[in-house]
């Protein structure tokens, strides 16, 4: 990932850990969109544990960054946070325009699909007729079931059609797409929380796992949609997409760190199985490995 090629490589252009060292760390974890806030805060840490841990070269100091950093994101999880997997569950995807909700929903389809899950498509972006049409071509390429409305419906009432079919069908997830528009915050929180409502009386045991999508490209903004997503609604988690291609993975850092939102997912392509879970290990395995 080009982030921490960037930040390996840093690395070898400094013989000592002085001041300058950590003042171009705080630079250079800012231009790979870690967030200000998160950027300080680790170069504060890594000077402080350098000290404490005696470490004196730069190879020793980014392996001592590499272990605060997972530390930092290993603290996120809940040891719940996939619960939905396993469990009759409805998955919202939810999200600005063009962040790739639709195509996380049909990739995260196949993924379940694949895992012998029962799953079921639900095209609750009522907003065109486009959108229904890209779902439907999801579920005809995963192979999986999809339950529409009309174009101008109501997406509650699509969603209440879904949990219907899948509580006579015996379906193991809903998987939701909703609708990207742009609209004032009060309409979009009215608009989720009577999803939310529907959910809670037809289908209470059914786990909700609300995944706001959000695309790595746009940076900081990426982190700002997540944040305003999760003072609408419960978010349960991030898909992170667009990350192939962008130099900006830092962003998984600010996310986690400072909305203390686990990134479930990362989107790596545009393809039906580019959509991977996020896996802190590997992650910073890049560190180390493409130095
Ligand atoms: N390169 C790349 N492209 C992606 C990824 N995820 C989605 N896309 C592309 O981004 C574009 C928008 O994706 P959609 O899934 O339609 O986004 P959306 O959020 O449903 O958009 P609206 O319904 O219009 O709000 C499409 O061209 C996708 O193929 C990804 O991980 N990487
Ligand atoms: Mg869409």
């Amino acid at each position: 990932m080009g982030f921490f090629k960037g930040l390996s490589d840093f690395f070898t252009g400094y013989t000592q850990l002085d001041d300058d060292f950590y003042d171009d760390l705080t630079d250079i974890l800012i231009m790979g969109d870690v967030g200000m806030s998160t950027a300080m805060e680790l170069s504060d840490e890594l000077k402080e544990r350098v000290k404490k841990e005696r470490v004196h070269d730069p190879d020793g100091a980014k392996k001592l960054l590499t272990v605060i950093m997972k530390e930092k994101l290993d603290a996120i999880s809940t040891g719940h946070d996939f619960d939905y997997e396993d469990n009759k569950s409805v998955v919202l995807m939810v999200g600005v325009n063009g962040v790739g909700k639709t195509t996380s929903a049909g990739k995260l389809a196949a993924r379940y699909r694949s895992l012998g899950r029962k799953v079921m498509l639900v095209a609750a972006d009522t907003f065109r007729a486009a959108a229904i049409e890209q779902l439907t071509s999801w579920a005809m390429k995963t192979g999986v079931d999809i339950v529409k409305g009309r174009e101008g419906g109501d997406p509650g009432s699509v969603v209440y059609d879904a949990i219907q079919s899948a509580k006579a069908r015996d379906y193991d997830m809903l998987i939701v797409d909703t609708a990207g528009r742009l609209h004032n915050k009060k309409n979009l929180m009215n608009e989720l929380s009577k999803i939310d409502q529907i959910i809670r009386s037809e289908y209470p045991d059914a786990v909700k796992e609300t995944l706001a999508v959000v695309d790595a490209s746009t940076g900081q903004n990426a982190k700002e949609q997540a944040k305003e997503f999760n003072e609408v609604t419960d978010v349960t988690g991030v898909v992170l997409t667009k990350l192939d291609g962008s130099a900006k993975g830092g962003i998984v850092i600010a996310i986690e760190n400072e909305l203390k939102i686990p990134v479930k997912f990362v989107g790596l392509g545009e393809g039906v199985s580019d959509l991977k879970r996020f896996d802190t290990g590997k992650f910073m395995e890049g560190l180390l490995d493409e130095s």
